[in-house]
């Protein structure tokens, strides 16, 4: 089941996984307050899942709509309970937002909720690498705060800004979702919706990652990984890496959406974000094809968030370019950014974002934000491609046991199915279509218990949820972080601990794991996107 729950109006179904004979013909309903079964159904023919190799049934109770606390029986074999509801998701929402404040640097976190304990960390971030002896000396790039990425210290310019990216663009089409106080940060109460207060410190620490002529820096890190230590205990040098084009350009998108964000409550801060966004792309003008500042051993203590071909160039930047120009010309409506989509947008394919690729933010902002007649063509051109993507995983979700719209069992393949889910919802609400949402719903199912494993991937979240995630903060102080979605089901598995070769079944929920069980920033950034999006077309 998905341990959370269901909406009442849609979709609602869950599993029975490789039961031995005999099946049981029946599936009861029964409620939690009065024990009594409320509802009763049948169970599909037994599927094979080839993903996963798992024989599965479907419970489908979609008729049932009442609102309440239940479990499903089918003879000795019960569920965890769940909730059948209209606001199933809000505590959840808010338990993973506030995971960004925990993962705050640069500052001390004291949080007695969590357990998250430690005093102001990496005040010396950073030296700028190579500037000379590499050891000694160097030129200091100030580039204090901002979130560490995930289970490890390091700070990146490309999942900060698919973080930024994806959590403003939830704000910016439903705002409705969030509030002041909603995330008892050190900044709520102070008027504006905590989730900007909570954005900012990612979107500040890009700016202190940006060069005086607009280029931008990739990445900040010691040049050894950290052991399981708390984060003033890393006392490492660390070092800023880069420059590169496709960081420039990521920053360039963040910070146009940010621009007209924060403009309602802070128009010098606003000023700031399109400034920064302005340089960035003067600078890209000046460089106009992929270029990244990179040598052997850069990447020795931290993630390489390159986009990099066996050479050591950057593949291409021009889908990072994409972004930054659609966003640009939302926030400024300047004609150039749109002619720069028109020229580019032929050959361009709706993929899945992420650090490697953040385009398609660009182009649905673009088809949700641009009104003018003028756009009608490039929009039609995006819909297109759009809805060509979405069919794709419709079919996908159909030929699959789980209903999973990715089948790209490889690291972080959770956040892919969040992502998944984000493309059907943009296709449900373009055609109004129902199946496009109850596959998205699918994909949410699956990540909160609907799977193999009867686990939930966010911690804290549901009967039985991951415990045991790589995360150095979790680790040091043995405790259980909550609202941290982990990267699952990885079939490379390359950190040796989660089983190989398994597809679907490449995971576990062991902390050195750091290829399955990982948590990081942009995962959590996709699965919010999800729910919210869910969320706000649901009821
Ligand atoms: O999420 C990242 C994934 O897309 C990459 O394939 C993988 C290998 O480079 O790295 C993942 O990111 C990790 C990063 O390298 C270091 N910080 C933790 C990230 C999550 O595991
Ligand atoms: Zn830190």
């Amino acid at each position: 089941i998905n341990q959370i729950g269901y909406y009442p109006n849609t979709t609602k179904t869950a599993l029975l996984i490789n039961l031995s004979a005999p099946k049981p013909g029946k599936v009861q309903l029964v409620s939690n307050r009065t024990k009594r079964t409320v509802f009763e159904t049948g169970l599909s023919a037994p599927q094979q899942d080839g993903a996963s190799q798992d024989i599965i049934q479907t419970i489908d109770f979609s008729k049932f709509n009442k609102e309440g606390s239940y479990y499903l029986k089918s003879g000795n074999i019960k569920s965890y309970p769940f909730q059948i509801g209209k606001n199933i998701y809000r505590e959840t929402l808010s338990k993973l937002l506030r995971s960004y404040y925990l993962q705050r640097c640069g500052v001390g976190v004291r949080d007695s909720a969590s357990g998250v304990n430690h005093p102001p960390c990496h005040l010396s971030d950073g030296l700028i690498a190579h500037t000379d002896a590499f050891n000694q000396g160097g030129k200091h790039k100030p580039a204090i705060g901002g979130w560490h990425d995930a289970g490890d210290y390091g700070k990146y310019v490309g999942p900060t800004a698919v973080t930024v990216g994806r959590l403003l663009s939830l704000y910016e089409q439903y705002p409705k979702l969030f509030s002041d106080r909603q995330l008892a940060i050190p900044e709520s109460g102070n008027r504006r919706p905590d989730i900007l207060d909570e954005v900012k410190i990612g979107l500040d620490w890009m700016l202190t990652m940006q060069r005086e002529d607009g280029a931008v820096y990739r990445k900040l890190s010691g040049k050894e990984w950290p052991g399981a230590i708390l984060p003033h205990e890393d006392k490492q040098t660390r070092y800023v890496y880069g420059i590169s084009t496709s960081e420039t350009a990521k920053l360039a998108g963040a910070m146009a959406m940010a621009h007209r964000i924060y403009a309602p409550y802070d128009s010098k801060l606003a000023q700031i974000y399109l400034k920064a966004a302005q340089k960035a792309w003067t600078f890209l003008q000046r460089e106009p094809s992929a270029k990244v500042d990179w040598v052997e051993g850069d990447d020795s203590g931290s993630g390489a968030y390159l986009n990099q071909s066996p050479e050591g160039r950057l593949q291409t930047d021009k889908n990072d370019r994409l972004w930054a120009a659609a966003e640009l010309f939302i926030t400024t409506g300047n004609s150039a950014f749109e002619q720069y989509l028109v020229q580019n947008i032929a050959s361009w394919t709706y993929s899945l974002y992420e650090w490697t690729d953040p385009s398609t933010l660009g182009m649905t902002d673009y088809l949700m934000l641009t009104g003018r007649k003028e756009s009608e063509n490039l929009k039609q051109q995006i819909k297109t491609k759009l809805l060509q993507r979405a069919d794709s995983l419709m079919q996908k979700v159909a030929a699959s046991g789980y209903r999973l719209a990715n089948q790209d069992f490889i690291w972080a393949s959770n956040k892919r199915a969040a992502e998944e889910g984000i493309t059907l919802l943009h296709a449900y609400r373009i055609t109004g279509n129902q199946n496009y949402f109850r596959a998205a719903v699918d994909q949410l199912d699956y990540l909160l218990g609907r799977n193999h494993f009867n686990k939930s991937f966010i911690t804290g979240v549901g009967s039985n949820s991951v415990r045991n995630v790589h995360h150095r903060i979790a680790q040091a102080k043995k405790i259980v972080i909550p609202g941290l979605m982990v990267g699952g089901p990885n079939a490379k598995a390359e950190d040796g601990i989660a089983p190989k070769d398994l597809g679907l079944l490449s995971y576990l929920d062991d902390e050195r794991s750091y290829a399955t069980n990982e948590y990081a920033i942009d995962y959590n950034a996709s699965v919010i996107g999800l729910m919210g999006m869910l969320m706000a077309q649901a009821n």
